[in-house]
């Protein structure tokens, strides 16, 4: 019998969509998750692999919690990650793209607003966003001068009130731009999930890790 034990992995990860594609790649690698997020307000959730636990975090909140080692793994959107990585560079190894949780960063504005006339003209947009890299880069590149105004959610109601002339946000069925007279003007890039592992656990608890890893690669490759 050997004496070293088998260490306990830990999987971070954000309530909602994320972890709703999640379940059936683990469920494809032999993993149940008895609980679910939304009705049981635990944090930590147990697996059926007993060396296998959930963390369940703010979406964004994901990469931190990989990046210090209190996760070893985590799922987090390429949004989220792009982000991350302009304000703490490094760290992060991204092994897998999970395509889960689809959906594109795009320009909307109001209906009605003209935009593409307002970038001819070059006038100075105001542009409400989460994102404020991906915006930043996406204007500089057009020649677009931009004043960028980050809030932390509900984009959407920022050009219905006067805050910005545009919004740069998530979108997936349209739905929410549409119920708020919103029109998508722009796509900026797609998005998924990516599996996120830290770098020193890599090395540390490899030999548990990469079955893990090769798992999602290939549960995985069917969403693509
Ligand atoms: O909700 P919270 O403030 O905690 O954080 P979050 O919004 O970043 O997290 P969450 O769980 O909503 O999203 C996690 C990840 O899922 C994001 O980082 C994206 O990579 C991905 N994803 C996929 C989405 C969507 N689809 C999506 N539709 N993230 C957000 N949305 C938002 C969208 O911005 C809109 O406000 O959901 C709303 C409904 O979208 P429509 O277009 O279907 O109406
Ligand atoms: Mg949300």
């Amino acid at each position: 019998m050997s004496s070293i034990e088998q260490p306990l992995i830990t999987l971070a990860l954000s309530k909602g969509r994320i972890f709703e594609d999640t379940v059936p790649l683990l469920e494809a690698a032999g993993i149940q998750v008895p609980e679910n997020p939304e009705s049981s307000r635990k944090l930590i959730l147990a697996t059926s692999n007993p060396y296998l636990r959930l963390l369940v975090v703010r979406a964004s909140d994901v990469p931190t919690y990989v990046q210090y080692g209190a996760a070893d793994i985590g799922i987090a959107g390429k949004d989220i990650l792009y982000e991350h990585s302009k304000e703490h560079p490094g760290g992060l190894y991204q092994p897998i793209d999970l395509d889960i949780a689809k959906c594109r960063l795009s320009v909307a504005v109001r209906k009605g607003f003209d935009y593409e006339g307002a970038v001819k003209k070059g006038a100075r947009l105001r542009v409400a966003t989460k994102y404020v890299n991906v915006a930043r880069e996406h204007f500089a590149r057009k020649g677009v001068y931009v004043d960028i105004i980050k809030l932390y959610g509900s984009m959407e109601l920022a050009p219905l009130v006067g805050l910005a002339d545009a919004i740069v946000d998530v979108v997936s069925t349209g739905g929410t731009l549409r119920a708020n007279d919103l029109v998508e003007v722009e796509d900026v890039w797609p998005v998924s999930s990516r599996l996120i592992v830290n770098q020193a656990s890599l090395k540390t608890k490899g030999q548990y890790l990469q079955p893990l890893i090769d798992a999602f690669a290939k549960a995985s490759q069917g969403n693509s």
